[in-house]
């Protein structure tokens, strides 16, 4: 075991230091370690308090995640938070970083709590789909009261000090930035006033008033039903903390470890482990080192104010990033901002943020109707319309102005990145920076990297996405570069299930009930279906609909009418135009039960996504799952498209390919990837 406990003693505290990088987990070598510091300062005579404090960049930040899924060993982490707990020396937890987890839970176990002012603590287990299993569930109702752990574990957040400090999960927040020495000195200040020893788990008076009291439960499930949708490890967080109530603390324990165990071997559980990792990996580029420099982007200039645009500036506005804002003309310029300021005065009234936050951002906005005043910006976006020649058009005269070194990048969703590149005299400095709709809101960055664009323009992209809080995924260019490429056959398997004869809302129940917010054919009323985007001048279900003036929501309904609630019934003249337009084209009705359908619409996603590793247009399989998670909103606990294409099993997914290509027809040909894969029998 490598040596990760320092022991050091001043007068009558010892103080046990842990020092495991990079977030000090609670592995099995730092469980020991902290044993061992335990050991030696309860022996010790001379020791009156025990500070328990991590080295780097934040006390324990769970436990090590890495570890699931193999053999548990001893000791376990509540083993350790037991062993803790039966000290016979006063004990304090001195927190820095980001306690959460597991690394909490420890905290709980000490009698009391110091934390630099800025520290941020927390039960994120919900997000791995898991419940806090090392006895979080029945502490930190015992601290903070029945509703306030509800909302906290449930929601996974991250609670600030001072706010910690009020909630009462922390005794003192200490404002020198030596938190060792200020944990010292107020163990000693409690030795001197031989302050009480309460444990947490002796603690009932916040729980007391809530026992019994099932009705608290059902109404905190009721209230946020929608948002809890799926998630199975919430319904175990809930249980457990009614179990604070209820039980006595041994008992409770124990029900949580059971609770705990039932998650941990789940699939959900494994599907968002596996989404923490590959979000973590998504934003490492093997041939790039993290060594590569990185231009500074202190101001950004972004072409178009449209609703793509608009979105756009607003993560820079977020950040605190001077955006220079162009447009052709001032109507739509003022238009652009007026937008932006809407949608800011909707999180003023919503609470999210102040007046005076609002004005700060907007003052960051420098309205533009002349490219020259992008000279001086760092990066310039372009967010023009989806035509190749005004791209290239936009690129020649931002090339013209920009400084050297300026990145030029372009929000294409489809188009080829290398020939706006040739555009203009630097194909080195061009990118692609690809927000998802809307840009303000979607958490995706797809940044396409070009033949030509340089490491470092590159590994800026990268960078900057972490700034504007988005994760990237580096795409390299070819059409619908990776989310919108896969998720695209979504839709066309979508238009041919209608036209089959299958109803559009078992089509919508099936995706729903998989886990998405929406079914595809609801999601066209919503965007509506005049915007969708057409191959062809050919006659469509949608072009008939749209010739009616059904645009969707918007517009006197689409597949679906809506009454004042927004409450929709299938449409009977959409149902009308779908049986004429199938008649047309002579397309047969099928039947398919919901697995069928279901297979039918995602399978192909598998397949496409398939293809796009086999061109080398997405880096990892795990980069698609990201892509689909944070462009496209896939059910987190189902992994993304390929991780649950594994959890099926592959030969199963090539197998029903197959069938529904000899029954469908090539839309289903399997790729020769996802082919080799199976012979070979491996896994994405
Ligand atoms: C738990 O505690 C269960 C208990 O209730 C019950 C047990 C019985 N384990 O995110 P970063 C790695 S469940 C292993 O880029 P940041 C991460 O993969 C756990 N590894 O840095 C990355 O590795 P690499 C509850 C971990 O500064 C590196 O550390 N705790 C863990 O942006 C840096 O991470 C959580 O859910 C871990 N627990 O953010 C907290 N955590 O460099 C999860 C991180 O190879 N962690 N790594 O890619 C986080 O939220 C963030 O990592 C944190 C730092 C905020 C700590």
């Amino acid at each position: 075991m490598t040596n990760l406990l320092t022991y050091q003693v001043y007068e009558n505290v010892a103080v046990v230091t842990i020092d495991s990088p990079p977030v000090n987990a609670l592995g099995i070598d730092v469980r020991q370690s902290i044993v061992e510091g335990f050991k030696r300062a309860s022996a010790d005579v001379n020791v009156q308090a025990i500070v328990l404090a991590c080295d780097g960049r934040t006390f324990f930040a769970g436990a090590d995640i890495r570890e699931f899924g193999s053999k548990p060993k001893s000791p376990i982490l509540p083993e350790v938070i037991a062993f803790i707990e039966s000290s016979p020396k006063l004990t304090i937890a001195a927190l820095h970083g980001t306690p959460l987890g597991g690394g909490l839970e420890t905290a709980l176990a000490c009698h009391y709590r110091i934390a630099l002012a800025g520290t941020r603590m927390g039960l994120p287990e919900v997000n791995l789909g898991l419940l806090p299993g090392a006895g979080g569930t029945q502490k930190l109702p015992r601290l903070v009261g029945i509703p306030a752990a509800l909302e906290i574990i449930t929601s996974g957040r991250q609670i600030k000090a001072d706010e910690a400090l009020k909630l009462g999960i922390i005794d003192r927040v200490c404002e020198s930035d030596n938190i060792v020495a200020s944990a010292i000195s107020y163990a000693k200040e409690l030795v001197d006033q031989n302050a009480t020893r309460t444990l947490v788990l002796d603690r009932n008076e916040k729980t007391a008033e809530h026992r019994g009291k099932s009705e608290v439960y059902d109404a905190f499930r009721a209230k946020n039903a929608r948002r809890f949708r799926g998630f199975k490890s919430v319904e175990n967080i809930i249980k457990a903390i009614q179990l604070a109530a209820d039980l006595p603390y041994e008992q409770g324990l124990k029900r949580e470890r059971e609770l705990f165990t039932e998650l941990q071997q789940s699939r959900d559980s494994s599907a968002q482990q596996h989404v923490f990792f590959a979000e973590r990996e998504s934003s490492k580029v093997p041939d790039i080192p993290r060594t590569t420099p990185v231009r500074p982007i202190d101001a950004v200039g972004i072409i178009g104010a449209g609703t793509m645009g608009g979105g756009i500036a607003m993560n820079f506005l977020n950040a605190g990033i001077p955006v220079t804002l162009i447009e052709q003309k001032q109507e739509a310029l003022d238009h652009g901002i007026s937008i932006i300021r809407k949608n800011y005065q909707r999180s003023v009234k919503a609470g999210r943020m102040t007046e005076e936050a609002l004005e700060a951002r907007i003052t960051l906005i420098t309205p533009s109707l002349d490219y020259a005043d992008l000279a001086s910006v760092d990066l310039i976006i372009e967010a023009v319309f989806e035509t190749m020649e005004i791209k290239k058009e936009v690129f020649s005269s931002i090339d013209a102005v920009a400084k050297p070194g300026c990145i030029l990048a372009s929000n294409t969703s489809y188009l080829d990145l290398d020939e706006i590149a040739g555009a203009t005299s630097r194909p080195q400095d061009v990118i692609g920076l690809h927000f998802f709709s809307p840009a303000n809101v979607m958490n995706l960055l797809e940044v396409v990297r070009g033949e030509h664009s340089a490491p470092e323009v590159i590994n800026t992209g990268m960078r900057l996405a972490k700034i504007i809080g988005k994760t990237p995924v580096l795409s390299k260019v070819g059409w619908g570069f990776i989310a919108n490429r896969v998720m695209k056959v979504r839709g066309y398997q979508t238009d041919n299930l209608i036209l089959q004869g299958i109803n559009p809302e078992i089509i919508d129940k099936v995706i729903y009930d998989y886990g998405f917010a929406m079914g595809p054919i609801a999601m066209k009323d919503l965007v509506g279906l005049d915007v969708l985007g057409r191959d062809s001048n050919e006659r469509t279900v949608e072009s008939v609909l749209v010739d009616m003036g059904r645009l969707g929501q918007k517009k006197n309904g689409g597949y679906y009418d809506y009454d004042q609630n927004r409450q929709k019934t299938l449409s009977p003249l959409a149902l009308e135009v779908i049986r004429e337009v199938a008649k047309e084209k002579g397309i047969e009705p099928v039947l398919a039960d919901e697995a069928e359908i279901l297979a039918r619409l995602l399978y192909p996603i598998i397949n496409e996504g398939a293809k796009v590793l086999d061109e080398g247009i997405a880096m990892r399989s795990s980069d698609i799952d990201i892509a689909c998670i944070k462009g496209y909103n896939w059910p987190v606990y189902k992994g993304g498209p390929m991780f649950w294409a594994n959890s099926i099993g592959l030969d199963r997914v090539l197998k029903k390919l197959e069938e529904f290509e000899q029954r469908f027809g090539s839309a289903f040909t399997p790729s020769p990837y996802l082919v080799r894969l199976v012979e070979e029998g491996k896994e994405f």
